[in-house]
């Protein structure tokens, strides 16, 4: 996270500020469409749209948009095409057998919608279910082909490139990459002293606090994103640890009998072991005293700094190591154990803050090279604001590991009066509440379990309605920072509701979310970076910005609306993003935006978990 205004950086989310109507004045008004060919009356219109876009906004491909990677078998595909205007001419597509040249579908287009988020004139194309195993080429006359594919393993070269983001994102050694050819020296080797005096440590102390991950496209370490991108991750290896092999992402621990995935979490649990205190409170973040610009990781050499401790980020931490402890322990009893000894510490000196909503220590001016990660102007949910949340997912984290029965007690008292939001550094209860739909351990708690669901199927209702209203098919309302990251967690909360109620409704529009993020968009992107036919290139990542080699993997934060970095339009939902490096508030990715992909397609790959994943 990069920003020269830190009061309103981080990635902020906005419910209290409604999003701004779009500017009908742009509205493509001045296009007629002259054109004779039924073919060329499309191609056309798309290209009097890039004329006629004003200025800011990206025009639309001329071709079918769709998931560039194409489905599993069985699912239902659609495309979409944009238009510049209304137009219900009849229009005929075909699906073509890439290997054979055989025409395997002949569709009909259909008419335009006005999507009321975009203002984007849609017609779509549905594809049906029902096509075999195989490469595919959508043909429209006029258009550019799409190319998709229809396949049990479609989303695994995906699902390991965002895996991969993270090793390529490990802060401390040096990385030399044979796959994707990036390579700097050792960086960050001071990391770092402490900021401020507190009760245990004295301004200047060194912490020791090395390794883990750099959080996004620029250095600073984060103990909030951190521990929500590892649960998020290792919430889907739970699910399914067969999956995962020894050897998998070829990464230096490839091939040393535990799964890389642990592998590569065991960067980010380690990590935050140094940011706790012996009294088992946890700073909160790491970075330098100013944004750091234009340096490779190994070029940012300024001294840094460890800020303030907190009970919010303590418990998030004290969940994510307790979560650790029971997966860990199978492969690495020892290291199993340190998560739960630093976890229980955790735990028992938030038991000892009595008197207030939460502990928070903040001096002006911690956040002038540094993403805020508090409640401010932007970010203003109320779960900001106290820490019950955070230690209700730890002490249900706590209660799976130990079974101990004070950590239950505490999910008793908390959870009937939990909102669901969805998962995030803001509020990472969800996954706490996430656990009474299925684990075993607690399948004789209804009484927890029963208003879970309800809540769950309430927030679906509302998604589902979304989806539905939306011509692009986003559940996701908030085109504000880390929209898309917010996109695919509520693709997980309509898995939720879809294993609770089986409405194969929640099922579509949860696979609908990971179709808009990988090229079904107004844009025609694939908004990871390396992965599918036309990725998102220009990232917003400062080592890619002077070396411009890609780095695969990236999960970008999709459009918002408010555009901090005023690079791409703002005020115009789903259309204000931009393929701009420059944009850090549209196209910087980040670790917890990278776990949330991977969640979603944990959920996918296994229908939301209601039948066995393909291996
Ligand atoms: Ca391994
Ligand atoms: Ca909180």
């Amino acid at each position: 996270m990069r920003s020269p205004f830190p009061e309103t950086d981080p990635r902020g989310t906005t419910p209290a500020l409604t999003a701004p109507q779009p500017d009908r004045r742009w509205h493509r008004s001045g296009y007629t469409s002259v054109a004779l060919v039924m073919g060329m009356a499309v191609a056309s219109a798309l290209a009097q749209t890039t004329a006629a876009t004003p200025s800011g906004v990206t025009p639309a491909p001329e071709r079918p948009l769709i998931n560039q990677l194409g489905s599993k078998p069985g699912w239902p595909m659609q495309a979409r095409l944009v238009q510049a205007t209304r137009d219900h001419r009849p229009l005929k597509a075909t699906v073509v057998n890439t290997r054979t040249g055989a025409v395997e579908r002949e569709l009909p287009v259909g008419p335009g919608q006005l999507d009321a988020d975009s203002q984007d004139w849609i017609r779509p194309l549905d594809l049906g279910s029902s096509l075999p195993i195989g490469r595919y080429e959508l043909r429209v006359p006029g258009l550019e082909p799409a190319a998709f594919e229809v396949g049990e393993q479609v989303y695994r070269p995906l699902h390991r490139a965002l895996l991969r983001a993270f090793y390529l994102q490990r802060c401390g050694p040096a990385l030399n990459d044979p796959e994707s050819g990036l390579a700097h020296p050792v960086c960050h080797a001071d990391d770092a002293t402490l900021a401020h005096t507190d009760e245990v440590h004295a301004k200047g102390h060194a912490l020791g606090a090395g390794g883990g991950w750099h959080d996004a496209g620029d250095y600073g370490k984060y103990v909030s994103t951190t521990a929500v991108a590892i649960a998020r991750v290792l919430a889907v290896y739970e699910r399914d640890p067969a999956r995962y092999a020894d050897d998998d992402t070829r990464i230096p621990e490839s091939g040393n009998r535990v799964p890389d995935l642990l592998d590569e979490m065991r960067i980010g649990l380690d990590w935050m072991l140094t940011m706790q205190r012996p009294d088992g409170a946890v700073y909160r973040k790491l970075g330098g005293p100013n944004w750091p610009h234009r340096k490779a990781p190994h070029e940012d050499v300024v001294p840094r700094l460890v800020y303030g401790v907190s009970s919010p980020e303590t418990a998030k931490a004290a969940a994510t190591w307790a979560q650790a402890a029971r997966l860990y322990a199978q492969h690495d009893p020892k290291t199993a154990a340190r998560y739960l000894d630093a976890a229980r510490n955790s735990w028992a000196w938030l038991e000892a803050q009595t008197g207030s909503t939460q502990r928070f220590d903040h001096v002006e001016g911690d956040d002038n090279g540094s993403g805020p990660y508090r409640a401010n102007a932007i970010d203003n949910e109320v779960s900001l604001t106290h820490d019950r949340d955070d230690r209700l997912w730890a002490a249900t984290e706590l209660y799976l590991s130990t079974r101990e029965r004070p950590f239950l007690q505490r999910m008793e008292e908390w959870i009937p009066d939990a909102p669901l939001n969805l998962f995030e550094w803001k509020d990472p209860s969800a996954l706490a509440m996430a656990y009474l739909l299925w684990h075993p351990a607690l399948k004789d708690r209804d009484d927890l379990a029963a208003p879970v669901r309800q809540r769950v199927l309430h927030r679906a209702r509302t998604l589902a309605e979304q989806h539905r209203r939306s011509g692009w098919g986003i559940a996701n309302a908030r085109f504000v920072w880390g929209s898309n990251k917010m996109t695919a967690e509520e693709g997980i909360t309509l898995c939720m509701a879809y294993r609770i109620a089986g409405n194969p409704q929640h099922l579509a529009a949860a696979r609908d979310q990971l179709h808009y993020l990988l090229g079904r968009n107004h844009f025609g992107k694939s908004f990871v970076s390396e992965v599918g036919s036309d990725a998102v290139r220009e990232v917003s990542h400062l080592w890619f910005q002077i070396t411009r080699k890609p780095i695969p993997g990236l999960f970008v934060g999709g459009p918002n609306t408010l555009e901090q970095s005023n690079i791409g339009p703002k005020g115009r939902g789903p259309l204000s993003w931009i393929d701009d490096n420059r944009s850090y508030a549209t196209n910087e990715f980040a670790v917890d935006y990278n776990a949330s992909l991977i969640g979603l397609l944990g959920e996918l790959e296994t229908d939301c978990h209601t039948r066995q994943p393909g291996r």
